[in-house]
């Protein structure tokens, strides 16, 4: 397992990592790509100058559009949307998605950071809002959001996953989806607050205390259970996403962030801890949330998300022009650390290349990966494959399935898999 690169050097170049064209993650750092294309820097995708010269566009003409009180994308980008799926009849219930297939870097912007609610958004007035701490501690606080905000902050980078991501992968005929319908709830940001284990403090946790409940204020009153030494170890409760407050969607104006733990537990609109001896077994955990076995039991209460990693470019809905070189990129993401690697497979997971990871890498964080690919122009099955610093490698789907069972919905972190055809078209597949 050590070196899992095998040397395919048949056309005689020595950068071929694996099969069916993936190539070494340092060809561009040692500028091997001379090799494998045309021109300097071996991408060959240019035009040569002399056949397409540069003109004065419109609106190089005239002085550009005032400035804005809040920035919007260009005009140009409209098709970068989240997109929502409601039951019938519920507005506000269920899920928006996005869009990583036109996305890069390791940071979901606030707009399109994907969205859950189970009663709809909230519109809360944060004067009016009110956080409480009570149950086994010694003095019960309450927290107005300005009393809240002169505690000392920290940020950090998280990831955030809904444990029914990817359950699309569970459905016996692979479903005609590309990356933002099958892998879409997730996103990443930075998130600063206040500490959880500081509040913690000031309240004097009763040593019976063993658990919390964390309770929000919208109208589904969403609440879990967390256990003590998680909200001591890296819970906040946040008021900062990427910078600015906290969006309405995504529990404007303090939210629970609980890194690496199914996103179910960050509960948003956060009114109440209470402080407890063991889980209070609310609905929003007994009836759902949970990993169905085999045999038909449910395993109870299965916090951190699992090693996984998919393809976001290409990916379905973005057809390839032609054979040449390409990037393959995409995401990974643990909820026990960092991810130590990913692996990426062009002929269905026969042969794999470790991708190269954009710095930086961070624990509970979406890792960006990249790795270079001369795309033949013949059939190939893209995959990405995790593994995380606890030594953990993510599964198939055959695997996860034959564990799980196929009524699984939660918790599947099974490798996605993407055909693409001679004409370029890229399309989702169980390989
Ligand atoms: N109060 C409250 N908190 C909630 C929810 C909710 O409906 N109400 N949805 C949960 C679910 S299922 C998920 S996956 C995450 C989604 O967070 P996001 O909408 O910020 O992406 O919030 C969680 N916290
Ligand atoms: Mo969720």
């Amino acid at each position: 397992m050590a070196e899992q690169r095998t040397r395919l050097s048949t056309t005689g170049d020595g950068d071929v990592a694996a099969g069916n064209g993936l190539l070494d993650r340092r060809l561009f750092l040692r500028g091997g790509a001379a090799a494998v294309g045309g021109g300097v820097s071996g991408l060959g995708l240019s035009a040569p100058a002399a056949a397409e010269p540069l003109t004065v566009a419109e609106w190089t003409k005239e002085p550009g559009a005032p400035f804005d009180g809040y920035g919007q994308p260009s005009r140009h980008e409209a098709k970068v949307v989240r997109v929502a799926t409601n039951p019938p009849n519920a507005p506000g219930t269920g899920a928006s998605r996005t869009p990583h297939q036109f996305l890069s870097g390791m940071i979901t912007p606030n707009g399109l950071h994907f969205e859950r609610s189970h009663s709809g958004i909230p519109d809360i007035d944060p004067a009016a809002h009110r956080f409480l701490i009570h149950g086994l501690v010694k003095r019960p606080l309450v927290f107005t959001l300005e009393a809240l905000a002169r505690y000392p902050m920290t940020s950090r980078i998280a990831f955030l996953e809904c444990a029914g991501n990817g359950q699309l992968l569970f459905a016996k005929e692979p479903a005609a989806a590309g990356v933002q319908a099958l892998q879409g709830l997730v996103s990443c940001a930075e998130w600063t607050g206040v500490s959880l284990a500081l509040l913690l403090d000031e309240a004097g946790v009763d040593p019976k205390a063993q658990w919390l409940l964390a309770e929000g204020a919208d109208a589904a009153g969403m609440s879990r259970s967390v256990p003590l030494a998680k909200a001591r170890d890296d819970a906040l409760i946040a008021l900062y996403q990427n910078g600015e407050r906290i969006r309405p969607a995504n529990g404007y104006p303090m939210r629970l962030l609980l890194p690496g733990y199914q996103g179910n537990m960050s509960v948003k609109w956060l009114r109440r801890i209470k402080l407890t001896e063991s889980p209070t077994m609310t609905r929003d955990e007994t009836s759902r949330y949970s990993v169905l076995l085999q045999d038909g039991r449910v395993a109870q209460f299965k916090f951190p998300m699992d090693a996984k990693a998919v393809v976001t470019q290409p990916s379905p809905g973005l057809a390839l022009k032609g054979a040449g070189l390409y990037e393959i990129s995409g995401l990974a993401w643990s909820g026990h650390g960092k991810i130590a690697k990913v692996e990426v497979s062009a002929d269905g997971g026969q042969s794999w290349a470790p991708a190269a990871l954009s710095e930086p890498v961070l624990s509970k964080a979406l890792t960006r990966f990249r790795l270079p690919w001369r795309w033949s122009g013949g059939p190939a099955v893209l995959q990405a494959r995790a593994t995380d610093e606890t030594g953990y490698v993510q599964p198939t789907r055959a695997a996860q399935v034959a564990e799980r069972g196929a009524k699984g919905i939660f918790h599947c972190n099974a490798i996605t898999s993407w055909a693409v055809a001679a004409n370029g078209e890229v399309k989702h597949v169980y390989a």
